[in-house]
C-alpha cells in the first residue's frame, strides 16, 4: 500500500489458524503467538485468528488463507496428544504433511506450531509453561520467513 510519501509498506499482515481440540492448551500457543507478534510491534488487529475444530483441518484452511494473498505467513497452532488408538499418528501426519504443502503450493509460509505429545503435561508445559510457548516460536518463524521472502522479492529472486 503506498504511503502518502509514495514509499511502498510491505505487506504485514499475519493469520493464525488454531484447532478447537484441546483447546486450553491451544488458547495459551494462541495467547503466546500474539504476545510475541505485539513484542514486534504488530497490533493484534493485524492478527486474524481462525478456529477449526481439530488439528487435521488446519491445512486446508491455512492453504485457503495463504492463497489469498492477504497474509505475509500464516501460523498453525494445534495440540495433539497420544490416546489409546493410532489416531495420533494420523492427525500428527495430516497435519505436517498439509502444513508443509499450504506452504510449497502456496510460496506463502506456513509454520508447524502443532503440539504432538504424548501426554497433557508435556503439552501444557510446552504452552506457557516450563519449556516455553510453542505458540511464541511459531510466531517468531512466521516474522522471521516474512522478512526472508521479502528480502528474496526485493532481489528478484
Ligand atoms: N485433533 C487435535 O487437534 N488434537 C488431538 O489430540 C486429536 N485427537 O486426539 O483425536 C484431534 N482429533 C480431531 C481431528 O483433528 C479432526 O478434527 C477430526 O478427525 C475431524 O476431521
Amino acid at each position: 500500500m503506498p504511503t502518502s510519501e509514495g514509499q511502498v509498506v510491505p505487506l504485514c499482515r499475519f493469520a493464525i489458524v488454531a484447532a478447537k481440540f484441546n483447546r486450553e492448551v491451544v488458547e495459551r500457543l494462541v495467547a503466546g503467538a500474539l504476545a510475541a507478534f505485539r513484542q514486534q510491534g504488530l497490533d493484534d488487529r493485524a492478527v486474524d485468528v481462525v478456529w477449526v475444530p481439530g488439528s487435521f483441518e488446519i491445512p486446508l484452511t491455512a492453504q485457503r488463507l495463504a492463497a489469498s494473498k492477504k497474509y505475509a505467513a500464516i501460523v498453525g497452532l494445534g495440540a495433539v496428544i497420544r490416546g489409546d488408538t493410532d489416531h495420533y499418528d494420523h492427525v500428527c501426519r495430516a497435519a505436517a504433511d498439509g502444513i508443509l504443502q499450504a506452504g510449497l503450493t502456496t510460496g506463502v509460509p506456513v509454520i508447524f506450531g502443532v503440539l504432538t505429545c504424548q501426554t497433557e503435561e508435556q503439552a501444557y508445559a510446552r504452552a506457557g509453561g516450563p519449556e516455553g510457548n510453542k505458540g511464541a516460536d511459531a510466531a517468531r518463524a512466521a516474522l522471521e520467513m516474512a522478512a526472508v521472502m521479502r528480502r528474496l522479492d526485493d532481489a528478484g529472486e
